[in-house]
């Protein structure tokens, strides 16, 4: 997969994505990243990518021509159009689906918006869909494609160590994950629950999936209404209900 990214400050993704695990898939070219400096494509003399917004109104808009000719650049040199992402608070809320479906696309652009936003016409003609992290407001959109690079390249074959399908394409999927200790076994007096010390290897998945579906009813009980469910799991719910009474 490569992943183009438009931004006017590419250098604020070096930090994060060089780093560790998106930085060794990189390495191993199990993914390609390129940054466009938007600012490169603008065809005015002093560089300029944005203008005062018609009808009046505070802040600066990013104009069509230097997207529109960045977007040309990239599909001319890939030989095709890419998948166009904007990366916006308009757009659908990300989540772990829209990141395998991502994860699919051989060729993706991520477009990073500035100021107060960016001419329509940028969406009409060249973006396939609008993205959000969530319901707040960056500065800029370099952050939330960082995440959004980051969710979909760690679920590419070969990125991580152990195959992502294996462990979220399993039965915890949907649910919280139980949580997790490792040495030492008292920490400040604090002791690890005993029956992860015990090798008793059902008792630790029944205490996992127990832990699992508490912690998804405590905190996302909107979660539940998704996931699949057992027999086994519906009669340890009604035992986690009863039990916060
Ligand atoms: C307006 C239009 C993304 C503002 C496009 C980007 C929040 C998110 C921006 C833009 C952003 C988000 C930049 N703020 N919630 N600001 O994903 O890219």
């Amino acid at each position: 997969m490569k992943i183009d990214i438009l931004t006017l400050f590419p250098e604020m993704f070096e930090a994060v994505l060089k780093e560790s695990i998106i930085g060794r898939a990189l390495e191993k070219q199990l993914i390609e990243l390129e940054f466009h400096n938007i600012r490169d494509y603008s065809d005015n003399k002093h560089r300029k990518v944005d203008d005062y917004p018609y009808g009046g109104g505070l802040g600066m808009i990013m104009q069509c021509q230097p997207i529109f000719a960045a977007v040309e650049a990239i599909s001319a040199k890939l030989g095709e159009k890419p998948h166009i992402v904007l990366m916006s608070p308009q757009g659908r809320t990300f989540d772990q689906a829209k990141a395998e479906e991502l994860s699919t696309h051989k060729y993706l652009t991520i477009l990073c918006g500035h100021y107060e936003g960016i001419d329509e016409r940028v969406n009409e003609a060249l973006v396939d869909e609008e993205i959000s992290i969530g319901d707040f407001v960056l500065t800029g959109g370099e952050i939330a494609a960082m995440a959004v690079v980051d969710a979909t390249c760690r679920l590419i074959p070969g990125v991580l160590k152990e195959d992502a399908s294996y462990t979220e394409e399993s039965f915890n999927r949907g649910l919280l994950e139980y949580p997790q200790y490792t040495r030492p076994p008292v920490f400040m007096g604090m002791p690890v629950p005993e029956i992860l010390l015990s090798g008793h290897h059902e008792n630790i998945e029944k205490w996992r999936r127990y832990q699992s579906l508490k912690r998804t009813w405590e905190r996302r009980p909107d979660l539940l209404a998704e996931s699949e469910l057992s027999e086994e799991d519906r009669r340890l719910l009604d035992k986690i209900k009863e039990e916060c009474k």
